[in-house]
C-alpha cells in the first residue's frame, strides 16, 4: 500500500465510440457531476478518443462523436471551468505512459480481462493489438494525474484492479512510491444499467440495435416508447428487493427509475408495489423525458457551435497537460531515462 499522500483527485473517460447512452450518464456521466459538485476533488473528464480506435471508426463519425460527447458532459453538468474537460489524444502524455505501462504490464494480466474477452470475441487473432493492450493505456490515463478515485460502472471494475497492479509493479520493481494505488468509486443503483431487450446483457453505446438503449440524444417520444416496449415479464411489482431476483428485465427498469430519481431499489419498489408493469413503464417513460430531454435540448444547441466545443476541448488539454507532463517527467527520471 502507498504511503505517500496525494491530492484528491478525480479521473474519469468516456469513449466517443457512438452516441452517448442512459448506461453512460447514470452509470458515469451523473456521478461525474455530483463529484465535481462536491468541491472535494479536482476533476479532470477525458473524451477517451485513443480507446475508441482500439475497434474501427468512421472517420466522419469519430468527429462528429467526440463532439457530441463533449456537448453531452456539458449540458449534463459538468462546468469546463471547474472541472478538466479535453480528449485524449491532444495530450501525448497518455500514449508515452501507455508505452511504459504495456512493458510493466503482464500478457497474462491482459489476457484474463473479461471485456478483451467480450470485445474480442471468437476472432481474437483479428482484434487490434490496440484493443488487447486497452487496459494498460487506461492505467496512464488514471496514473498520469495521480488520480486517487475513478468513478465508474461496475463493467470497469476489473481494469480499474489491473490499474491497481500496474502501479504496485511499478513502484515494486524501481523502488519508489510515486502512483497511488486509485479507488474505483463504483456507486448508485445505476453501476450496470442493462440492454432494454436483453436484462443479461449491458446497454451499450455500439450495440447494434437501437432498440435495446437510450440514447441521450433521443427525442421524448422515441424515449417514450423505447421504455414502452423494453422487455418485462409478465408479473405485477414485487413488494420487496428480495421479488426482484431471477427477473433481470424488472431489475433493471427499477435500477433505472432509481438512477434517475436519485433513490434506492427499496424506495421504488416500495413506491411501485403491485403495480403492473404497463403502467409503471408509462410512469418511468414520464420520467426518464422529465430528466433526460432538457440535457438532450441543450446538446443540440451547444452542437450548434463546433469551434465553442473545439476551443473548450483545447483549452482542457492545455490544463491537462500542465498536470500530466511533470508527472511523465518524473516517470522517465526514476527509469533512468536520459533527457537530453
Ligand atoms: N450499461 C452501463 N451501465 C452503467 N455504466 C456504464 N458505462 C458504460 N455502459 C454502462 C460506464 O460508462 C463509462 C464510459 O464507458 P465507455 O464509453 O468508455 O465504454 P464502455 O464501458 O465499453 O461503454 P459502451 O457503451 O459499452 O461502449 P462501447 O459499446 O463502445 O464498448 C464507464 O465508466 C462505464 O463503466
Amino acid at each position: 500500500m502507498s504511503d505517500a499522500t496525494f491530492t484528491p483527485r478525480v479521473f474519469s473517460g468516456i469513449q466517443p465510440s457512438g452516441g452517448l447512452t442512459l448506461g453512460n450518464y447514470l452509470g458515469a456521466m451523473k456521478r461525474f457531476v455530483d463529484m465535481q459538485d462536491a468541491d472535494r476533488f479536482e476533476c479532470i473528464y477525458c473524451l477517451v478518443d485513443l480507446h475508441a480506435i482500439t475497434v474501427w471508426q468512421d472517420p466522419a463519425a469519430l468527429t462528429r462523436n467526440t463532439r457530441e460527447l463533449c456537448a453531452g458532459f456539458i449540458a449534463a453538468g459538468i462546468d469546463p471551468e471547474k472541472s478538466i474537460l479535453f480528449n485524449q489524444s491532444q495530450v501525448p502524455e497518455h500514449a508515452q505512459l501507455g508505452w511504459v505501462f504495456n512493458c510493466v504490464a503482464r500478457m497474462g494480466w491482459m489476457g484474463r480481462m473479461t471485456q478483451w474477452k467480450d470485445k474480442a470475441g471468437k476472432n481474437a487473432e483479428a482484434a487490434s493489438l490496440g484493443l488487447f493492450a486497452y487496459p494498460a493505456l487506461m492505467a496512464a490515463d488514471i496514473l498520469a494525474y495521480h488520480a486517487t478515485h475513478v468513478p465508474v460502472g461496475e463493467d470497469q471494475k476489473q481494469h480499474l484492479e489491473l490499474t491497481r497492479d500496474i502501479a504496485a509493479k511499478f513502484n515494486h520493481d524501481y523502488g519508489v512510491d510515486f502512483f497511488p494505488l486509485t479507488e474505483p468509486v463504483i456507486e448508485g443503483a445505476a453501476t450496470r444499467v442493462m440492454n432494454l431487450q436483453d436484462g443479461t446483457k449491458k446497454m451499450s453505446k455500439s450495440d447494434p440495435s437501437d432498440r435495446t438503449r437510450i440514447n441521450m440524444t433521443d427525442d421524448a417520444d422515441t424515449i417514450a416508447r423505447k421504455i414502452r416496449k423494453a422487455k418485462t415479464d409478465p408479473e405485477p411489482l414485487p413488494d420487496s428487493v428480495a421479488g426482484l431476483e431471477d427477473r433481470p428485465e424488472a431489475r433493471n427498469l427499477v435500477n433505472i427509475w432509481a438512477g434517475l430519481a436519485d433513490l434506492g431499489v427499496e424506495d421504488v419498489v416500495a413506491q411501485n408495489a403491485g403495480k403492473m408493469f404497463g403502467y409503471f413503464k408509462q410512469d418511468l417513460a414520464d420520467l426518464a423525458v422529465a430528466k433526460l430531454a432538457p440535457i438532450s435540448t441543450e446538446m443540440s444547441r451547444l452542437m450548434q457551435e463546433p469551434d465553442e466545443i473545439d476551443r473548450i476541448l483545447s483549452r482542457g488539454s492545455d490544463r491537462a497537460r500542465e498536470i500530466a507532463a511533470p508527472i511523465l517527467r518524473q516517470t522517465f527520471d526514476i527509469m533512468g531515462v536520459v533527457r537530453a
